[in-house]
């Protein structure tokens, strides 16, 4: 097996390099031997920029045909890719750049930030890392790598707040990209959907890796936007997406049954998707979304058949190479019992950028990953997951860790306690929701002002409430179950999606 991701994506099949890669419906549509092109002339800039194997190229920019040739071009050089959420502030940038050290910096043209390393910029118009890319011959050339050199770092969250970079291999991303190529059904005669951001698994690895190993198309759309996404859906076969773009699709009158008539599989992830709306789907579309679960340290992890029953509530079954189990106290838990779901696979993370002791706390002592997701397994070995045994939240499919949050509202002026938890939203899945305590005056125009440049919008709170007390066990620490429950309803008689 090739060991650079690079290769196992490029592997010529039968009339692959003149088939159409990707067409984004404002420009030409591109073969696949075009974006290897544009790939070859990026690696030729990155080599131009002083970017070695091994190098960390840190890249925040919106989603574009561009960006997607950028990543090609990091795993072709042995660079290893960075993808930064272009909504990250200027602080959060600044964050990833200190901790990931990467020797460039690529931003979208126009929104430049100051960080310690060489910066170029991305864009058709003035892009200067484009602009040179454009100027270069381009090379066909693959820098070898071996299964365990790196390929991307993509950052998550913690507990603790901070972002930490989980590693990823070319042997884990190739592992679970065959995987997924197969158990998906994949074909050259697909045509992929694609309306995710670029920056996670989701959008980048899942999506996109599925695509290039069958050599079929994909509709490379900006954004999600309904309209949008209906326009296009007659010409696709296969659509990837969180539970909160199905709860839109579905809130419109154009999405049903003619509409998706023809389509082959639509998947499901990243968040929980609630039977009711899995239901729904079905009465609305006549097709039953394949829900799957995964997560930035492993990829994708389980997931229901394509062939046989797709039972809602569950996450189905695990992939081909991974072990799963379910454990509590220390032990493997029987049937149905709920425990920590821990996995093992060649498609795992390599550990935390430059943080060994959190890499060691996130295993166990046999090497199984503790995921931190509480779920069952079923005289099957269907997997049902029922939450979280921390307070991630996921909005949107978006995760939001409540900590980071609370450290920044703790240093409002008039905020005197806070804590903050993620409340059942009928759009977002989990709204992120701030419960106060106050010693003077507060106004949300403030705080938003106040939030602006500290946190990514979409972090910030839905809601603020102000309280007299906030829920504690005996040992004083803030009980944000019992918040959860009590206000478990803020937002269900919401009649707009903010
Ligand atoms: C945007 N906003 C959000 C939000 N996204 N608020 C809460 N949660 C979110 N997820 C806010 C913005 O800050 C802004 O606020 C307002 O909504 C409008 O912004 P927008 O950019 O126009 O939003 P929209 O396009 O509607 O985005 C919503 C969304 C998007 C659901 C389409 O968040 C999305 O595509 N999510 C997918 C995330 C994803 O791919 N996750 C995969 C993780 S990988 P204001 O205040 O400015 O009005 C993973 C592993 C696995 O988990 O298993 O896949
Ligand atoms: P991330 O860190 O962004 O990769 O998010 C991973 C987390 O998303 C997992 O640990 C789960 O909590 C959650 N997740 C992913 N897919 C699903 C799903 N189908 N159902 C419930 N939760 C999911």
């Amino acid at each position: 097996m090739e060991s650079n991701l690079f290769e196992v994506l490029r592997k010529p099949s039968d009339g692959k390099t003149e088939k159409i890669f990707l067409r984004d419906p404002d420009g030409e549509p591109l073969t696949y031997s075009e974006v290897f092109k544009m790939s070859g002339r990026y690696s030729a800039a990155l080599h131009e920029c002083g970017v070695k194997e091994g190098d960390r190229v840190l890249v925040k920019v919106e989603k574009s045909i561009d960006a997607l040739a950028l990543y090609l071009a990091c795993l072709q050089s042995g660079a290893i890719y960075v993808p930064s959420n272009p909504r990250n502030t200027v602080e959060e940038t600044e964050y990833l750049s200190q901790d990931a050290e990467p020797s460039l910096v690529v931003f979208s043209h126009g929104c430049v930030q100051n960080v310690n390393s060489r910066s170029e910029t991305l864009g058709k118009i003035n892009g200067s890392l484009t602009s040179l890319a454009e100027s270069l011959p381009g090379t066909d050339q693959v820098t070898q790598r071996s299964g365990s050199d790196l390929a991307a770092m993509l950052y998550t969250s913690g507990t603790t707040g901070k972002p930490k970079g989980a590693m990823l291999s070319h042997r884990g991303l190739i592992a679970n990209a065959i995987a997924l190529h197969d158990i998906w059904g994949f074909e050259p005669e697909d045509v992929l959907l694609h309306c995710l951001p670029v920056f996670h698994v989701h959008g980048l690895f899942v999506a996109l890796h599925c695509s290039m190993l069958s050599a079929s198309e994909v509709i490379f759309l900006n954004k999600f936007e309904p309209d949008i996404i209906l326009d296009h859906l007659p010409e696709a076969t296969v659509m990837m997406g969180v539970p909160t773009h199905y709860i839109r699709l579905l809130g419109t009158s154009r999405f049903d049954y003619d509409m998706c008539a023809h389509m082959r599989l639509f998947t499901s992830g990243s968040a929980p998707m609630s039977t009711l709306v899995h239901e729904k789907f079905q009465r609305q579309t006549g097709h039953r979304i394949l829900e799957r679960y995964g997560m930035t340290e492993a990829g994708i992890i389980t997931s229901n058949p394509l062939k046989g029953e797709r039972i809602p509530g569950t996450v189905g079954f695990p992939l081909p190479g991974v072990e799963l189990r379910v454990s509590k106290d220390g032990r493997e838990c029987g049937i149905g019992e709920l425990g920590v779901v821990e996995i093992q696979g060649d498609h795992l993370f390599s550990g935390y950028w430059k943080q060994p002791e959190k890499t060691a706390a996130a295993f166990s002592q046999d090497g199984f990953l503790i995921t931190g997701d509480i779920g069952s397994i079923d005289e099957n070995g269907r997997l049902s997951l029922q939450g979280r045994s921390n307070d991630m939240m996921i909005s949107g499919g978006e995760n939001i860790y409540p900590k980071e949050i609370e450290l920044c509202l703790e240093e409002f002026q008039s905020i005197d306690e806070c804590a903050v938890v993620g409340l059942p939203h009928p759009d977002l899945g989990e709204a992120v929701t701030a419960f106060l305590i106050l010693n003077g005056e507060f106004s949300e125009a403030a705080m938003d002002q106040y939030l602006q440049s500290r946190v990514a919008n979409f972090k910030k709170p839905k809601k603020y409430v102000i309280v007299d007390a906030l829920p504690r066990n005996a040992m004083g620490k803030i009980q944000r179950s019992k918040l959860r429950e009590e206000y478990s309803s803020l937002f269900s008689d919401a009649e707009d999606h903010d």
